[in-house]
């Protein structure tokens, strides 16, 4: 190299400082500290090839402390992505820039994760390297053989995910998964003694990971760390000392370079103390070059790899699960057309484990999971065997209890490709997992939440277990679909429709309880729409019923009362709102008519139902904490029977 590692990292240093002040907004400390790191990593050890931003097997780098995007995007730039450009650069965090305040995966290619949320990028990456190491099992070293790179602060490994993501990664034994640790002792209140006195590296011990030490300012300390890193089988974190800020000379080390411009004076003393003799965002020549330079070194492991797939008698399919397709011609029809010949009165946690025995059979890509609720959420199926340590071609992980750690690393899974992760937990623990799947949403990936024990319907564990307002706040949460079948059919059905759509997750809303099958006719997949008629009224229609999942037999059962009186009813299952409100108008229109009665009928939190019943409708739900008793019980005791829906609907029809 001509040009030394410091002065290469000074050009990290000068564009994270020129834009922040240019955005008079931003991170300048982090990128600052973790410049000689980071240029020793991207230019000596990872392996990528910034012509190809997708190569499936290039290494991938998480900046988990998000709040230092101007590390990534001066990263991309300098090795030679496509973008951002320095025009990209000095729009950071302006309309239109794909140098967002935080790194989007969607925005730039080369960004792995979306990250920011603290703690959540370490997580993916455990996902991350989950995923490599299965794929590697499948296909081989020739194919699946690279490393997840992590940078992290202080407050990621603050942040509680990042025990269970830590613990996992520990227990799985993912020695090809290496994390820098930003160890500069400044969070945004102040030094961090202000708030922690953890052994951290005592902790990652613990969990079964190699610590290393280094000075993060010492390139020759960073390459020696990193070697070490490489040659041990755990997964490692490099504890790198830095100085928050490093070059800034009277506000380095301190919380004032972490989220704010460093003011003009500031940046003018920094650039003498750095020796930077160039003005804002302009690069010498001879420095771009060697960082490009560095940023083609992959190119021959590319073409080599390249050569391999192109001989690889799995290259076909190896492109296919790379590229997130399902199989031609995937689909659960015959499954469906089973259930259809011979109805059976089941819990959907159970139909979703049948249906999820003809996907897993007909899809080498899933990998079911729970964090430890297998038998409860029925994620298994038989032909699958546990992703071990010892085993990564198992197509099942034991996540233990840690749904946000789950979560999170099937985000990861699912932003590394190949895989198309699923797993449980009960609805009420959707709380403890909701970031993540606020990510799953944000990055537009395909997760699905086999989501268990879905109303009082679970009985006697209680309010603690019993969701109320979950499923409303999950249909809250933007390109985040929320099934909840009525019946084994609409259960195979919402599968098939979560699988189907690559950019978005699903949730899907189980009963722990049994329910008799409501869909006793071939046809196409009703769920598909969103909200269906499934039945129509037979006297003049007075009244349309709305109703999801356990509620919708009930509600079949409340129109047969009102028709017995005269009233005419229709029942609307009504399993996805999402996909609803995707209908054209004058569908939506004919399932929800002007003149009859609009009443919901869902055994959760009634906010929301306005949508579709409007001020004037009735809606029959849960507005408070549930109770302990058996399921029977409870339904009754909270209005859910034949005779209360029907004497309210009688009373508003008067
Ligand atoms: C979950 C979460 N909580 C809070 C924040 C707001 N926040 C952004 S950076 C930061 C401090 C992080 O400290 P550290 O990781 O040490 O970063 P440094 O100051 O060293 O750059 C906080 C609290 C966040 N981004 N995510
Ligand atoms: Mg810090």
């Amino acid at each position: 190299m001509t040009v030394d590692t410091r002065t290469l990292a000074n050009a990290i240093r000068a564009l994270a400082m020129d834009a922040v002040e240019a955005a008079n907004s931003g991170h300048p400390g982090m990128p600052m500290g973790m410049a000689d790191a980071a240029t020793v990593l991207w230019t000596e050890y990872l392996k990528h090839d910034p012509a190809d931003p997708a190569w499936p097997d290039r290494d991938r780098f998480v900046l988990s402390a998000g709040h230092g995007s101007m590390l990534i995007y001066a990263l991309l730039h300098l090795t030679g992505y496509a973008r951002p450009t320095l025009d990209d650069i000095r729009g950071f965090r302006q309309l239109g820039s794909p140098c967002a305040g935080h790194p989007e995966n969607f925005l730039l290619d080369g960004v792995e994760a979306t990250t920011g949320p603290l703690g959540q990028g370490l997580a993916m990456a455990v996902g991350m390297a989950i995923a490599e190491r299965h794929l590697n099992a499948e296909y081989g070293d020739g194919l699946v053989d690279h490393r997840t790179w992590v940078i992290a602060g202080d407050g990621c490994l603050m942040e509680g995910v990042n025990h269970e993501a830590a613990g996992l990664a520990g227990h799985l034994g993912l020695g090809r998964l290496i994390v820098f640790w930003d160890d500069n002792r400044i969070t945004i209140d102040g030094a961090t003694d202000l708030s922690t006195s953890e052994d951290v590296a005592g902790r990652y011990a613990a969990y079964g990971w190699q610590v290393v030490r280094c000075d993060g300012l010492d390139a020759g300390d960073v390459r020696r760390a990193i070697d070490e890193a490489l040659a041990d089988p755990r997964p490692s974190l490099i504890a790198c000392r830095t100085i928050i800020g490093f070059g800034a000379p009277n506000k380095q080390g301190t919380a004032a370079t972490h989220g704010a411009a460093l003011g003009p004076e500031e940046v003018a003393a920094a650039r003498r103390t750095l020796g930077w003799d160039y003005p804002p965002f302009e690069l010498p020549p001879e420095i771009v070059a060697t960082w490009r330079a560095a940023g083609s070194r992959g190119q021959s492991a590319h073409e080599a790899w390249r050569q391999r797939l192109e001989a690889s008698a799995d290259k076909a399919e190896f492109a296919r699960r790379m590229a997130g397709d399902l199989p031609e011609g995937f689909s659960l029809d015959a499954y469906i057309a089973g259930l259809i010949a011979a109805p059976q009165k089941l819990a959907t946690r159970k139909a979703s484990e049948l249906a999820l025995e003809a996907i897993n059979a007909l899809l080498p890509e899933t990998i079911g999971g729970s964090a430890d609720l297998t038998g409860s959420n029925n994620t298994k199926t038989k032909g699958q065997k546990p992703l071990t340590k010892e085993d990564y071609s198992g197509r099942y992980l034991y996540y233990g209890i840690r749904e946000f750690g789950m979560a999170a690393a099937m985000n990861g899974m699912a932003l590394h490709g190949g895989v198309i992760p699923y797993g449980g937990t009960f609805l009420i623990f959707t709380d403890y997992a909701r970031p993540a799947i606020r990510l799953s949403a944000l990055q537009r990936i395909r997760i699905v939440y086999v989501m268990t024990h879905d109303s009082i319907g679970l009985g006697e564990d209680g309010p603690t277990h019993q969701p109320v307002e979950q499923l409303m706040s999950l249909r809250a949460m933007p390109n985040l679909d929320v099934y909840r079948p009525a019946d084994a059919v609409e259960t195979a059905e919402c599968w098939a429709l979560a699988l189907g759509r690559a950019g978005t997750p699903s949730v899907l809303a189980l009963t722990r309880q049994n329910l008799p099958q409501v869909r006793l006719e071939a046809g196409e997949n009703l769920c598909a729409r969103g909200a269906y008629r499934l039945r129509a009224a037979a006297a003049p229609r007075r009244a349309v019923l709305l109703a999801t999942g356990s509620e919708v037999a009930l509600a079949l059962d409340v129109a047969e009362a009102l028709e017995g009186q005269g009233v005419g009813a229709d029942v609307v299952s009504m399993p996805c709102w999402e996909r609803f409100d995707g209908q054209e108008a004058a569908y939506r229109a004919e399932i929800l008519p002007v003149g009859a009665l609009l009443v919901a009928i869902e055994a959760g939190a009634t906010l929301g139902w306005e949508r579709y019943i409007g001020r004037s409708g009735l809606a029959i739900g849960l507005d408070r904490f549930g109770a302990s008793a058996p399921a029977g019980d409870l339904f009754r005791h909270f209005g859910f029977t034949v005779e209360a829906i029907v004497s309210k609907i009688l009373e508003r029809l008067e």
